[in-house]
């Protein structure tokens, strides 16, 4: 079952704007755009939001970008595998990836070289869902279980996390 953070935070608005700083990655603005833009229409498909992409961080409502080790928010990086990424709960904004991981945007995951590689689209939609308000749930096959085998792409939302979402919206 899902579930959402104290005291249910959440968006009182229905269009949200993204940047994506590409500082501290290999991966190409493009790429990125595309990987995020996949992962966003999973849950506007599921919802009321609006989400578009802008060039300014300063005009953005959720900030995303890669970083390494202590990055300033209290929540350190920990290097390859470990903690991939993290978000904060409604309204705060802010989604960061371990820039250490070994990430796969736009390939086949199940098929990459490295045992430690990680799906950024899969990653990126669980994460997503934390800016949106859910917490982790219950059921495994749900975008928001807590746990992701290696090497593996998941990227449909569940009925549970659609449930999850569109009840608190
Ligand atoms: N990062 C954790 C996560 O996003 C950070 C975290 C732990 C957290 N507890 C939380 C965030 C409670 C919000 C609320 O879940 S993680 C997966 C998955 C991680 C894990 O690096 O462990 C994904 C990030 F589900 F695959 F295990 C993304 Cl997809
Ligand atoms: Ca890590
Ligand atoms: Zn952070
Ligand atoms: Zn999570």
């Amino acid at each position: 079952l899902f579930s959402y953070f104290p005291g249910s935070p959440k968006w009182s608005k229905k269009t949200l704007k993204y940047a994506i700083a590409t500082s501290k990655t290999s991966i190409n603005r493009a790429t990125l755009s595309q990987v995020f833009a996949r992962a966003f229409a999973r849950w506007s498909a599921a919802t009321m939001f609006h989400f578009t992409e802008t060039a300014s961080a300063s005009d953005a409502d959720i900030t995303i970008g890669f970083h390494a080790g202590d990055h300033g928010d209290g929540k350190p990086f920990d290097g390859p595998l470990g903690t991939l990424a993290h978000a904060f709960a409604p309204t705060n904004g802010r989604l960061h990836l371990d820039a250490t991981e070994t990430w796969v945007a736009n390939g086949d995951v199940t098929r990459a070289s490295s045992a430690g590689a990680v799906d950024l689209e899969s990653v990126a939609v669980h994460e997503i869902g934390h800016i949106l308000g859910l917490g982790h749930s219950s059921v495994r096959d749900s975008i928001m279980y807590p746990t992701l085998k290696p090497r593996t792409k998941k990227v449909k939302l569940a009925a549970d996390d659609v449930k999850g979402i569109q009840s608190l919206y």
